[in-house]
């Protein structure tokens, strides 16, 4: 039998799960599992390029193993962790700076972003994020990133990264790919929808999480902001023209897995009043048992420490021969 192909991804725990990170990213981790020897990361390194309450990250950080199970990675067939439980991390990350450009990080979108949404903390670590990224990939040799539209620089610049490694020094990683799904690569703010959808967003409006109750998302979605066409094919997919529209039918395909064209049939002749509750109670059964066991999960904290002290273990074990094999590539000495 054929081994099975490798995939990385992780969320930092920077806020609290949203719709984005479950349509964007999750979601579609879930429906790859049996294909893939698959890694799946709460990366609490990353959250602190930006300051974290460490109360809050500690209590966010054991919510998203909860969450990421109640989602459906189950732990017996997937590598749940975290990230700072394997030291293989920081060490390749370090390595990597390295062998990455300043110019190449200046140019990251995400960078220029967060340096202007924090221009009061713009540190090293949000500068050199995308070493520790690729670190986190190449550790694990995956062959897949699944990743939203957002993160695809990123992955690019690891693939840069590899392959200079490479060159330098004989075959070591494996090149990765992104994978970017073709519906929900970017879900957008409620509130703002010419921006993403984002677990740090300071609006609350803007975004949905994954624990929040019925009311509450029905509320933001009766809300959610569309524009002023009245006419009879006003629900119509056009992100350019109709950014808050489409994100919304983009929304209810993902939750009700209906196509694009059959929502815009559906609802032909229809307003904007009947699409948003459409969409919110179609959010709001999603979420619900997901909500719903991830509340169970979390009175059994026990339980969720083995899941995450077996994941740490298997992951340091395909993270240390990555690390070692590029020590010895470097010169260093072995201990
Ligand atoms: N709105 C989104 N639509 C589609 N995909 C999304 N992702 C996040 N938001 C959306 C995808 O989820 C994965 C994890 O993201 P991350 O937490 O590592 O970083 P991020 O992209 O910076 O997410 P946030 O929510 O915007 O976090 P903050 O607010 O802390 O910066 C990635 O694959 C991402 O594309």
């Amino acid at each position: 039998m054929d081994k099975k192909k490798t995939m990385f991804s992780g969320i930092q725990p920077s806020g609290e799960l949203t719709l984005g990170s479950y349509i964007g990213a999750i979601k579609n981790w879930v429906s790859m599992i049996e294909d893939y020897d698959a890694y799946y990361c709460i990366v609490d390194l990353h959250a602190i390029t930006v300051r974290q309450e460490p109360a809050a990250l500690r209590r966010r950080i054991l919510e998203q193993l909860a969450q990421y199970i109640a989602c459906g990675l189950d732990p017996e067939k997937v590598t749940l962790f975290i990230q700072s439980h394997v030291s293989a991390h920081a060490e390749l990350a370090w390595v990597l700076n390295c062998y990455t450009m300043f110019g190449e990080l200046s140019r990251m979108t995400q960078f220029k972003d967060k340096s202007a949404s924090h221009a009061d903390n713009i540190n090293g670590g949000l500068f050199t994020y995308p070493s520790l990224m690729a670190a986190d990939i190449l550790l694990y040799q995956a062959d897949l990133v699944p990743v939203g539209e957002d993160q695809k620089q990123h992955v690019e610049l690891c693939r840069d990264i590899a392959i200079r490694f490479n060159n330098a020094h004989g075959e070591t990683f494996k090149v990765p790919e992104a994978f970017i799904p073709k519906v929900g690569a970017r879900i957008m703010s409620l509130s703002e929808p010419t921006n993403k959808m984002s677990k740090s967003d300071k609006d609350p409006s803007g975004s949905v999480h994954l624990l929040e109750k019925p009311e509450d998302i029905m509320r933001k979605f009766k809300r959610a902001i569309t524009d002023s066409d009245t006419s009879a094919d006003c629900v119509r997919f056009s992100p350019s023209e109709k950014p808050g529209v489409s994100n919304l039918i983009q929304i209810y395909s993902c939750a009700s897995g209906k196509s694009i064209s059959d929502i815009e049939n559906e609802f032909a002749g229809r307003g904007y009043g009947d699409l948003k509750m459409t969409v919110g109670n179609a959010v709001v059964e999603t979420l619900r048992p997901i909500r719903e066991e991830t509340e169970r999960l979390l009175k059994d904290k026990a339980y969720l420490e083995e899941v995450y002290k077996m994941g740490a273990k298997k992951a340091e074990y395909a993270a240390g021969k990555t690390l070692g094999k590029v020590y010895r590539k470097l010169g260093f000495v072995s201990r």
